[in-house]
This record gives structure tokens, sequence and C-alpha cells, in this order.
């Protein structure tokens, strides 16, 4: 190695500042790998062994406070190096009540802590990347020069993510820089079995703009220079880096792993000679930087500082069980409604658009985006038409066709404090692919960070059938997205509701998925409505009798809330009085007014349009044979559809979805029970 006289990165404090990092990190490694066998309530441990220097010089060549990080499991030497303290990552290892790093929630080393802005980190690999690409937007959107750092392992290439956000990042030529710590290892798997081409930087080379370094992670200058010209790059508005460090995995891939199943002895010893730390020290020494005894005293002087961290974590008492299944949700109160004089009547898909126009007015930090959303199209239904042209395409923007991009940008945009995405999902059906963004990562950042940060997104999707949309374009997914918890899911049967439903999930710091049928946003018989004010909002988990009635209640959603009014008219010929309830909102549920209508019918029919197994229908039934059973007259009933997919045809259609006869006659026989 070669010293560059010019550089900071040579500085002597700088140089002891990477060594003490990369000590504490082993030093932290050793002490971890006893206490788990200590039952002091860790029992799992991930080394970082071989990591150590791309994790502190990264680290160090950020702006702590300033730049963005999502460091992965086996980069605790960046989050050390980044200003996270030994005694914070101890205590969170031993499961203990601290509130950086989840305070015992998470399993160790998924790092989060607001104050050096590194968002909450899952276990989900790969799943990282697009939000930091998110990040990266809203810095650039904040027109600043932050930066925004993630990593990973070389496995985590593998994912769709990853390359999802290569290829965001280099299209909107982003602050942001991919360090992947190549240790030629995925658990058991070699790179050779997991990347084409045997080596993950050559994966960089056809997203334009993009900046390879592909380097030996433990060789110091190679990793100080990369990581300089990737932050200057970044900083200076010239888009994104993917450094690619070569590392040896000199640990088990965790304390559940044994490497002697999978490695031959000489692989495990050809580690350990490429171990940074030994190759720093030594150069340190032929470089004259350091005397040998004044290493051995900073060794020993981070050895005690890590055994003190210990201790004192140690200390730290565990949460207490009570604690266990709170800030599932931040907290929230909608906004006061002032009512106005009601506009011109109009249909649910204007409310949408109008309620959108009035947020991003109100809110320069509201953004759209998603597939086809911008400029004169607007999305496939034209929800979003004239955003672009009346805020500008910083505030309404096209994305690739990639679901798991815009909840992962989604998610990253939501960081900062200031902006607050609302992203389409073109079709409920094609929302399967940004799955893991919305079930394991957007649903539970809340929960996983104990409350330290929160996802203000609104994901708007299009849901529902009677289109003749077969399988793709009709599937309602309502139940899936109600039984993850840390989501709210809303869904509008009429104009008004829609936009005031629209406007309070904007306001709301959780996530909430807006569900829109898309039979109904162009009907006008039940759904137009007067137009709502600015100032009209409707709170989440109240539900709305449609219409009364005592003899049997119907409990609908969506689309067959008009099923339900036009059944329960139809009834009301023949001297059966229906009440029939929409629910707006499916999480929060508005039990009470369900449980008071039963209490007075003695009879509920749920009818839901998703097929009946495991719909939502039968979590309703449930919660009312719980609590209103000795109400009840007659067994619950469901209307649903067919356990099925949803076919083309017409006629098939016709006979998998429920239709108003169906309600008609279930309810006819309730009310006769
Ligand atoms: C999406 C996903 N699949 C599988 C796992 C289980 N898992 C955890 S770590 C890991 C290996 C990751 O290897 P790599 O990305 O190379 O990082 P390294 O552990 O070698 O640093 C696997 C398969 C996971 N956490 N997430």
């Amino acid at each position: 190695m070669k010293l560059c006289e010019t550089s900071l990165y040579t500085e002597k404090f700088y140089l002891l500042k990477v060594l003490e990092v990369m000590h504490l990190t082993r030093f932290m490694d050793d002490k971890m790998a006893k206490l788990v066998r200590q039952n002091k309530g860790a029992t799992f441990h991930l080394a970082v062994t071989g990591h150590e220097m791309i994790g502190a010089v990264s680290a160090l060549s950020m702006k702590p406070g300033t730049d963005w990080a999502y460091p992965y499991y086996r980069d605790r030497a960046f989050a050390l190096g980044l200003g996270c303290t030994v005694e914070d990552l101890f205590a969170t290892f031993l499961t203990r009540e601290v509130p950086n790093h989840s305070g015992g929630r998470m399993m160790p080393e998924h790092f989060s802590q607001k104050n050096i802005r590194i968002p909450c980190q899952s276990s989900v690999v790969g799943s990282q990347y697009l939000q930091a690409v998110g990040t990266a937007k809203s810095a650039q959107l904040r027109k600043t020069d932050e930066v925004v750092y993630v990593s990973g392992g070389d496995g985590s290439t593998s994912q769709g993510d990853f390359h999802e956000a290569l290829n965001f990042s280099c299209i909107h030529n982003l602050p942001v820089i991919f360090v992947i710590q190549d240790n030629g290892w995925a658990i058991s798997v070699p790179v050779k079995e997991q990347t084409a081409g045997g080596n993950c930087a050559k994966l960089g080379a056809g997203y334009e703009g993009l900046a390879v370094f592909d380097i030996d992670g433990c060789d110091y200058l190679q990793t100080a220079e990369a990581l300089a010209s990737a932050v200057e790059k970044a900083r200076s508005g010239q888009g994104p880096s993917l450094v690619v460090a070569k590392v040896p995995r000199i640990s088990p891939h965790s304390s559940s792993d044994d490497p002697k199943k999978y490695k031959s002895e000489e692989q495990i010893e050809e580690a350990k000679k490429r171990d940074p730390i030994a190759r720093f020290e030594s150069w340190l020494i032929s470089e004259g930087i350091l005397q040998p005894q004044e290493l051995e005293a900073i060794r020993r002087e981070h050895f005690n500082q890590v055994e003190k961290a210990a201790v004192a974590a140690d200390q730290l008492p565990f949460p207490v069980k009570e604690s266990a299944d709170t800030k599932v949700f931040a907290p929230f109160e909608a906004p006061a409604s002032t009512p106005s004089t009601p506009g011109e009547s109009i249909v649910l898909m204007d409310a949408l658009n109008h309620a959108l126009v009035e947020e991003m007015e109100r809110d320069p930090g509201v953004v759209v985006f998603g597939q086809d959303v911008a400029w004169g199209k607007g999305g496939v239904f034209g929800i979003t038409r004239t955003l672009t042209d009346r805020f500008g395409k910083e505030r309404c923007f096209n994305t690739p066709l990639a679901e798991s991009t815009i909840v992962g940008v989604a998610i990253g945009l939501s960081q900062d404090g200031f902006h607050k995405p609302v992203a389409e999902i073109q079709f409920a059906d094609y929302s399967w692919t940004g799955m893991n963004q919305i079930f394991n990562e957007l649903s539970s950042i809340y929960y996983r960070s104990n409350g330290m940060w929160n996802c203000p997104v609104v994901i708007r999707m299009p849901y529902g059938g009677y289109i003749q949309g077969g399988p793709y374009h009709s599937q309602s997914t309502e139940a899936f997205l109600s039984h993850c918890p840390g989501l709210k899911v809303v869904i509008p049967s009429n104009a008004a509701d829609a936009k005031r439903l629209l406007k309070t999930a904007i306001r709301d710091p959780n996530p909430v998925i807006f569900l829109e049928h898309k039979a109904l946003y162009r009907q006008r018989l039940f759904c137009a409505r007067p137009e709502t004010g600015p100032e009209e909002f409707l709170p989440f988990g109240e539900a709305n009798i449609v219409r009364s009635g005592t003899d049997a209640t119907v409990v609908a959603w969506g689309m067959t809330v008009l099923m339900a009014n036009e059944a329960a008219e139809a009834l009301s010929k023949e001297g059966i009085s229906i009440e029939v309830i929409d629910l707006r909102t499916l999480v929060p549920l508005d039990m009470d007014t369900i449980l008071a209508s039963v209490m007075r019918t003695g009879k509920l029919l749920i009818a839901h349009e998703a097929a009946r197994n495991c719909g939502f229908g039968a979590e309703i039934a449930a919660r009312v044979s719980e609590k209103a059973f000795m109400y009840l007259d007659a067994p619950i009933q469901r209307v649903a559809g067919k356990d099925c997919p949803v076919p083309y045809c017409k006629d098939l259609e016709d006979a998998v979805l429920p239709q108003k006869k169906d309600l008609e006659e279930a309810l006819r026989n309730l009310a006769n029970f």
C-alpha cells in the first residue's frame, strides 16, 4: 500500500478512528459470542469478523446526522463508526429496554437510530435497497446534498429489489451509495452458485450512470479512495455508485451455523489470513504511524471500553411484558371537520382527484407516483390526471413497472419527516410483487423501531371485480391486508366518503392502504354525491348506517354496499326491514356500530365479494359471536365470492361473484328464520 499524502484519510487522527471502530467491532464480537452462552437475553449472534474495514471506512466517510444510512446486519462497524454507542448495541443484543435499535423487539444487529438518520432495518435480505433509494429521492427533492448509504452482502444482490434499486437510482440520478460486502458466501452458498459471472460488481454493468468500484475491502487505501469518490459523486449531484468490497467472512454465518458442513479447512484458514484488522495494524506499524507498544495500549483501551459497556448494558432492565403489543400504530386523530355548503354532484374518481389536489396544494410534502400516473394519462383510471401539469414532475411522477419499487421508494421517502407519499399500485392484483415491502416492511416499521420511525404512506389500489377483468383485474385483497398488523385498510363506497377518507389517510402518520373499487369509479346512481369541502374529513373506524332497519343487519364494504342497499330496498316492499352498514374502514373496525345493530335486529348477514374462505366476513362473524351471541336469533350468514379465481366471461364472472339477488335471497331467509 502507498500513502496518498493529501487526503484526510491519511491523517493520523483519522487512521486511529478507523482502528478504534474496527477494534470495538471485533471485541464486541468476541464478547457477544460469550454472552450468547450466558443466558442473559441474547440467543443469537451475527459476527462481523472480516467486514470491519469496509464498515468503518464507509461510516467515517459520511456526515452523521446529515447523511442517511441503511446498514445491513453484518455492518456493526458502520453503525459504530456513524455514532451508535457500544452500550446501546450491547443492550439491544441483550434484548434490553433502550430507545434505539428496537429495544428488544428485533433480533440483534437491526440498526435504527433517529439522530444519526439510520431508519429502522429489518431481517429481510435485500429490502433495504429500495428504501435507501426512496430516501435518496427525498434528498434530491428537498434539494440537499445529503448522501444515502446502503449495504448488503453478495447474496442480497440476487434479490430483485437490488436490481430495481439500481434501476431507479440511475433513472433519477440519485445520491446513493450501494456497498456490497462480498464475502463470497451467503450462509453456505458460494458466489459461483449465487451470481452469474461470479462477481456481483459485474451486475452494475447495464445501469447507465452507475459508477462501479470493485475493491479489496481489506485494503485501507483502496477502500478509502473508493468511498471518497462515491461520496463526492453523490454529494455533487452526479448520481449513484456501487462499491463491491471483497472481504472474508472469518466467523460462521451466525451462532446457529457450522461452516465445517460446507467449507473446507483450507477455506477457513484462508479467510483468517485475510483478516483486515491484522493487516491494517501491521500497515500502521510499517508506515511508522504507530509503534508496537502504542498499538498494544490502544488495543487494551478498546478492549476495556467494550468490557465496560457490556457490563453497563447488562444492568439495564428488560422491556415490560405489558409493552409487547404497544406501538403498533402511531397515535392519530383525524382533523376536526368543518362542514361546507355541499357542492355539485361528483363521481368517486373525481372525488379522489379533488382530494389529491387539495392536499397537494396544502402540503408541499405530498407526492404522487406510480405506473402511468404522470402527465396527461393520470393512471389507467385517470385519478391522478392534471397533477403533473399542476404541481410539476417532482410532485407527480411515473415509476418503472415495478411494484416493489413503488412501495420501497414510498417507505424511504416517508422517513424524512417532510414527505407524504401517496403511491398508486395500478391494480390490487399486482400488489403482490410489492407485498414484501408492504407486509414485511411498511406495516411494522413503527413497531419494530419501538415507535422511533413511522411511515406516513398512502398506497392507493384499484381493486374488485364485476368489470370482466378476469383473474388479474378483479381481486379483492382486503382480508390479506387486514391480517397484517400495522396497516390501516380503507374502502370507500361513495364519492363523499372517498374524498373525506383520502384526505384523512394523507394526514395519518401510519401506512394506509386505500382500496378503490373499479366498478364504482364512475357509478352515478349510488356513488355520486355532492362534493364535500376542503376541511371535511372522516375519522377512521366509524362505520356508516346507510339505511336503518329492524329485521336483520347486513354488513358490507365497497361494491356490496350498493347491492345490500338495493336488496334492502327491494325487501322493504315485502315488509322486511333491513339495516345496511357500510364499514368504510376494515382496520380500524367499528365493532361498536356492528354490535349495536345486531343487538337491535338479532340477525346478521355479512356480504363481501372476496372469496369466502378466510374472508374478512369470517372475522366479523367470529367477533359478533364472541360479543353478542346471546342476542342472535339466527346463525350468522355470509354471502361471498366463491372459493375460486374470478373468471373473465361475464356469465362465469357472475357465477363466482355475489349478485344482488343472492343478497336479497339470503336476507329474506334470514329475516324469516
Ligand atoms: C429475503 C430473505 N431470504 C432469506 C433470508 C435468510 N438469510 C439470512 S442471511 C442470509 C444470507 C445472506 O447472505 P449475504 O447477502 O451474502 O450476506 P452475508 O450474511 O454473507 O453477510 C439468508 C439466506 C432472509 N433473511 N431474507
